[in-house]
């Protein structure tokens, strides 16, 4: 059975790509806000498609299986990609873009989001987290457990704002950057693309695309 076969069984859901730590995170989100899981790509055995009260409503696949992507080896379902590594989630993004498939936002209920917020597709945002008022969070961005987006932030493609993490109004990240768990980013800053945010890090200032930031910058 192809997985565009597997997934054309199950009748509702998002196909979520990675089976592993964060796929499990966004699985429970997603059931918590009364949605289902379409099915779970990963090449792992192990993986989150094994987890009890996981199997038997989702279908596995293999990660690999979207070598061979087509338009239709999705069934036309919505996605999103649900691994961690941003060097691995921006090569699906980019291969499933190339194949027009739609990509789903998922976002925890018990999160809060300003109405005035903008969440463009693919992204996650987990239990806990805060987006405040015109802040935009653009595609693939993921704005885990607890993390707070204060009012007129931009998080750009694909960015990670980890769990904990505190932005103050009017800060940018760059697409590909990762903040990392706990850190705090000042008023107005901008992070550039591709950049890394070490764990408990206080940016005070700019940061260059590509920059690596720790302790206090
Ligand atoms: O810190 C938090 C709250 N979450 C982390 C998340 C943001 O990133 C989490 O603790 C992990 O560090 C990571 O979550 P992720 O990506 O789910 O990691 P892990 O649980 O290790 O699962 C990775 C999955 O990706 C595995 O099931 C692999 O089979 C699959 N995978 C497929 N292709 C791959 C690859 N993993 C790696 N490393 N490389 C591949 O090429």
């Amino acid at each position: 059975m192809t997985p565009s076969d597997a997934l054309n069984q199950c009748d509702t859901g998002i196909s979520l790509l990675g089976g592993g730590g964060h796929a499990l995170v966004v699985a429970d989100s997603l059931l918590s806000a009364g949605r289902s899981v379409a099915g779970f790509f990963d090449d792992a055995d192990d993986a989150a498609i094994g987890t009890p009260g996981l199997s038997g409503q989702c279908v596995p696949s293999k990660l690999g299986d979207l070598e061979s992507l087509t338009a239709r080896s999705l069934a036309g379902k919505p996605w999103l990609v649900c691994l961690g590594d941003l060097k691995l989630r921006r090569g699906l993004i980019d291969r499933l873009y190339a194949a027009e498939e739609d990509a789903a936002s998922v976002v925890h209920p018990n999160a809060i989001v300003s109405e005035q917020a903008v969440i463009a597709g693919g992204v996650f945002v987990g239990p806990g987290a805060v987006i405040n008022a015109r802040a935009r969070v653009l595609d693939h961005a993921i704005i885990n457990s607890g993390a707070i987006v204060e009012h007129d932030c931009l998080i750009a493609e694909n960015a990670h704002i980890a769990p904990g993490a505190v932005l103050g109004g009017n800060v940018k990240v760059g697409n590909d950057t990762l903040v990392g768990l706990g850190s705090r980013v000042l008023p107005g800053v901008s992070i550039g693309r591709g950049c890394t945010v070490g764990a408990g890090t206080v940016v005070l200032k700019d940061l260059p695309d590509g920059a690596t930031a720790v302790g206090v910058w």
